[in-house]
């Protein structure tokens, strides 16, 4: 594994490369993997890194240890209680705003390999990815409202659009924690899988998606967006202007040919 470089202490965040993908890793492992500057300016790079980089056709973000990620480091957070309290709004622009953003706008697709507890902007980091694998005993805990704050990082407008709204309010009210197979059985998540083969779990899939048409899975995930404010009609609209540039890629070209031809077809990525 490859570190990203960090002011402070051990790298908060390691890669590694497979076949076609790259694996980040939150690595806090002490601190269950919470968020604080370091591991931000880092996972920030990482992800930078991951996108500039064309062999790098699909991404996994893990957890070091036993966790994925408890949200924000709370040991940053101590302030004087008779004093204003910290600008919560400049850390979600500097921070976990930029960092949503950059998942959402990755040129490849992003797998969550949740292998532990996600709690707070941790789940939500977690869910904002493309594609979400988590291990069996992983639980997904949107603790905000136990320090007297309401999800960020995406998770009011993701968790309803996952789970529908009478689940989103009262798991994000109750702060009760989501078992894997739960978020499974309630769309939540892509799938739970044996602890164990978490790793290879990840791994496949991520080989796998790296080796069909990139430039399709990230359209599709556009398109999955845009669907969410939009009428049928404007949808049509996107289908037809969408389907119309991938009708011009390479990998469209190559697909078809590879059906015709019945061999298996060789997607490169470019569109
Ligand atoms: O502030 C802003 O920038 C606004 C943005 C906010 C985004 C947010 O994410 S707000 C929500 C912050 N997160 C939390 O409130 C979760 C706090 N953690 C927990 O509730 C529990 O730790 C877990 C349910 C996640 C896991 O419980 P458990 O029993 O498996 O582990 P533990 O023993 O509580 O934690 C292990 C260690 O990690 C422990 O340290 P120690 O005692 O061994 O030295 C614990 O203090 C530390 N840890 C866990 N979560 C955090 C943390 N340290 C700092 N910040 C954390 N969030």
């Amino acid at each position: 594994m490859s570190e990203t470089a960090s002011p402070a202490g051990a790298p908060p965040v390691l890669t590694e490369d497979g076949p076609g993908w790259r694996r980040i890793v939150l690595n806090r492992p002490d601190r269950l993997n919470s968020f604080n500057d370091a591991l931000h300016a880092a996972l920030r790079e990482a992800l930078e890194a991951a996108a500039a980089d064309t062999s790098v056709r699909a991404v996994i973000l893990t957890g070091a240890g036993r966790g994925f990620s408890a949200g924000q480091d709370l040991s940053d957070r101590v302030f004087d209680p008779a004093g204003p309290g910290p600008d919560l709004a400049a850390t979600l622009d500097r921070n976990y705003n930029p960092l949503v953003r950059r998942l959402r706008a990755m040129p490849v697709p992003v797998i969550a390999a949740v292998n532990g507890v996600a709690a707070g902007a941790g789940a939500n980091v977690a869910l904002a990815c493309d594609v979400v694998l988590a291990a069996r005993s992983a639980k997904f805990i949107q603790a905000f409202s136990k320090i007297g704050l309401v999800p960020d990082s995406g998770g009011t407008w993701t968790l309803p659009r996952l789970v529908g709204r009478a689940r989103a309010y009262a798991l994000a009210a109750l702060a009760e924690p989501v078992p894997a197979e739960t978020a499974e059985a309630w769309g939540m998540i892509w799938r739970a899988v044996d602890d164990a083969a978490l790793a290879a779990e990840a791994e496949a899939l991520a080989a796998r998606l790296a080796g069909m048409p990139t430039g399709a899975l990230v359209t599709l995930r556009e398109g999955l967006d845009h669907a969410e404010t939009a009428t049928l009609d404007l949808q049509l609209d996107w289908e037809r202007d969408n389907q119309a540039a991938l009708g011009r890629s390479a990998d469209y070209r190559e697909g078809v040919a590879a059906f015709l031809e019945k061999r298996a077809p060789k997607f490169t990525g470019r569109s």
